[in-house]
């Protein structure tokens, strides 16, 4: 920068760049964070479909929202949020199961909504544990649908969607712990290979099976359009090794829907995994923007002129999961914890190219 300050020629380059470079937007930027009532796991929805969301928080195996509580009946383990009835309204979906302190609970899958807590599915185990939950548009326009990847037995991962309480299997694979269906097919990412403590990898599983090179292990995926061009682009999650503690690389990944490189678009140093992947279209509007909730940290990473920026939102344990919430064109991201933090997004002053 000192340089391009000592030249004219280029400082007139760079003024002139700063001038025709209409098509930009202040990087969303937290601010300072509130503090919540604690909570093991947030969840996020429009239950009343007014257009500001509702917070769920679950304590103790029991889910709070509005002047409404239920008793869930097992562990947090995941949260996605959609209308799956079709009433206009979105339902607040948190899988539970076992974990420290219930290991003897099933598997299951509630609905909140603005009438009460429905349980949509349920399933006994010896590892009752969903391992991945996406809700996701119908192609035919009915409501969206649910798709849920879960433990069949201690190795065996199973997803699929389901329809009137019953999982319809797409696919299986030992230690699949996320799945995705895409246009292309269903992504299958595995934490581990074949043979004991061997890397993981990634799968897309279609009319044929096609394996994307990947960092070992892969932890999550996400899949939308970043760039525009119509095709999806899928966002993973990679880097998992059986020594996580030592060896693992934190590491996000996009592989473009163009066919052009896939590229790392962050490395969480101070993590050993990035758990959670969601993307999200600012209210304001803009390009979308990807939501990463790491073992030690919440991230919200963003495309800037020089390709992506991560923004540390706050710290976070290895148990803790983040959602967006939107209060119309208000933004924030909910953390849960002890306490639970509500961190603000505005629109900063760093420039993010659309
Ligand atoms: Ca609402
Ligand atoms: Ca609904």
């Amino acid at each position: 920068m000192v340089t391009v300050l000592l030249v004219p020629a280029l400082l007139a380059v760079t003024l002139s760049c700063a001038r025709t470079a209409t098509q930009v937007r202040p990087l969303l930027q937290p601010q300072a964070s509130t503090a919540l009532e604690p909570a093991e796991l947030v969840a996020a929805a429009d239950l009343d479909g007014d257009g500001r969301d509702e917070i769920v928080r679950v304590r103790h195996e029991t889910a709070w929202w509005g002047d409404q509580h239920a008793d869930l009946g097992g562990i947090p383990q995941a949260t996605a949020r959609g209308d799956i009835d079709g009433d206009g309204r979105q339902e607040a979906l948190i899988a539970t199961g076992m974990g420290r302190g219930e290991l003897h609970v099933p598997a299951r899958l509630w609905a909140i909504s603005a009438q009460g807590a429905d349980l949509l599915w349920e399933q006994q185990g010896e590892r009752a544990q969903v391992t991945d939950l996406h809700v996701l548009p119908d192609p035919s326009g009915g409501p969206d649908r649910i798709f849920l990847a879960t433990f069949v037995d201690r190795r065996m991962v199973a997803g699929g969607f389901l329809k009137d309480g019953v999982l319809d299997i797409q696919h299986k694979a030992a230690l699949a712990l996320c799945m995705l269906p895409v246009d292309a097919g269903l992504l299958v990412g595995r934490l581990y290979g074949d043979q004991p403590k061997s890397p993981g990898d990634l799968r897309l599983v279609g009319e044929t099976t096609t394996t994307i090179p990947t960092l070992r292990g892969v932890r999550a995926l996400a899949a939308a359009d970043l760039d525009g061009d119509g095709l999806q682009d899928y966002v993973i999650a990679d880097g998992w090794h059986f020594a996580y503690g030592q060896q693992a690389d934190s590491t996000v990944r996009i592989v473009p829907g163009d066919g052009s490189p896939a590229r790392v678009i962050a490395r969480l140093d101070d993590s050993y995994t990035v758990r959670h992947l969601d993307i999200f279209t600012p209210p304001d509007g803009g390009p979308p923007v990807i939501l990463a909730t790491a073992s030690h940290q919440i991230v919200l990473l963003q495309r800037d002129k020089l390709g992506w920026a991560p923004v540390k939102l706050a710290t976070a344990t290895e148990t803790d999961n983040a959602v967006l919430v939107a209060d119309g064109a208000k933004l924030s991201v909910v953390v849960s914890g002890q306490p639970a933090r509500r961190v603000p997004l505005a629109r900063g002053t760093a420039m993010i190219a659309e």
